[in-house]
């Protein structure tokens, strides 16, 4: 299987994240993404290649060109009002009740404002290199399109910073720009035919749903905890169905508390029966590999030899298959997680 990657990821490289009020160790850290790399480079079925440049005309077309611009600019304006820091983090969020029924407002001018104007939580820093290795995130999902595109059945992104928190306007959850959301915009865009976002991350894929929300042509399933224990919170509810044209064409299945391999399963044939009723001509697997038992920030308690019956069960459809990387938090077992899950997607005996 063909594996895009760029180095330029190493770029993000938050110091601390503010989390349950407290500072942490940042959990989405340039390691996470080198584990990965590192565990298929050792195994000869899988092929490593760089992304090309596609600029951001594509991202343009999911978010507001205004975040785009913000996140280019962001650091560095900061540092001249604040610097030098290494981490720039909001303190304060354009929350809508500041203005209720006095209309809307507009982009404010000064940084620490449009901070809080264009994220919507703290545990997403921006860094020196973020909006680079943000950019080659997105590369990396579009040439793995590419790649399908060009005759491959599936092909891997090992995307970082992940995406699927990004909303048309908003960034946070680790995510700045939503590499599915843009490929799968892509797709649909050029080719003219249906395309399915299966979201397999531990956490509802709020961004996804946000984007496509009111589009009849991109259906977004997602597995993933309940939002009534776990993050996002505010989206992700089994009764969020699509809106005016897109009714019907978002599909969340939230999950409790310690589901393991076997009850994960029928959960994920459900999804994909879904999938298949819509009558896609393509599908983007959003992958976190967070539903893991050993996960530190989840509560869900899949394995290695869960994840590789995953990916079988997603091959088995037969659809031409673009996946990107989102979460995966347990550094330890992330790399042979990442190894089960695209084997079994590709019919690969795992573990050897
Ligand atoms: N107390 C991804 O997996 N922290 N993002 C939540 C809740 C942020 C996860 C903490 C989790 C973001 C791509
Ligand atoms: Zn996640």
């Amino acid at each position: 299987m063909r594996v895009l990657y760029s180095l330029h990821h190493n770029l993000h490289h938050p110091q601390r994240e503010f989390e349950a009020s407290g500072f942490q160790e940042p959990f989405e850290h340039p390691g996470r993404a080198e584990i990965i790399r590192q565990a298929l480079a050792a195994d000869e079925r899988f092929e490593l290649a760089a992304p090309d440049e596609w600029g951001t005309d594509p991202i343009a077309q999911v978010h507001d060109p205004g975040l785009i611009a913000f996140l280019e600019s962001a650091w560095s304006e900061f540092q001249a009002v604040h610097g030098p820091t290494h981490d720039v983090v909001p303190d304060m969020f354009a929350m809508a009740g500041l203005r209720e029924s006095m209309g809307p407002a507009s982009e404010p001018a000064s940084i620490d404002a449009r901070l809080g104007w264009w994220a919507f939580e703290t545990t997403t820093p921006i860094t020196h290199g973020t909006y680079e290795a943000a950019r080659s995130a997105v590369n990396v999902a579009l040439s793995t399109w590419a790649t399908v595109e060009s005759g491959e059945p599936i092909a891997y992104g090992l995307c970082r910073p992940p995406g699927h928190h990004a909303t048309r306007s908003l960034y946070g959850g680790y995510c700045f720009f939503n590499n599915a959301a843009v490929v799968a915009h892509r797709i649909a865009s050029t080719t003219g035919s249906k395309v399915a976002i299966l979201d397999v991350d531990y956490h509802h894929g709020n961004g996804t749903q946000q984007i496509f929300y009111e589009r009849d042509d991109v259906l977004v399933v997602s597995l993933h905890a309940d939002p009534s224990r776990a993050y996002p919170y505010f989206t992700g509810h089994a009764d969020e169905t699509g809106a005016g044209r897109g009714l019907g064409a978002n599909l969340n299945l939230p999950l409790p508390a310690g589901l393991d391999d076997d009850g994960y399963l029928p959960m994920l044939e459900s999804a994909l029966e879904s999938v298949m009723g819509f009558g896609p001509a393509a599908l983007v697997v959003s992958l976190g590999l967070d539903t893991f038992g050993g996960d530190p920030i989840s509560d869900l308690a899949l394995s290695a030899d869960g994840f590789a019956r995953c990916g079988a069960a997603i091959r088995s459809v037969g659809l031409p298959t673009v996946v990107v990387q989102e979460g995966g938090y347990a550094d330890e077992q992330l790399g042979e997680n990442a190894r089960a899950w695209l084997l079994g997607a590709s019919s690969q005996p795992w573990p050897s």
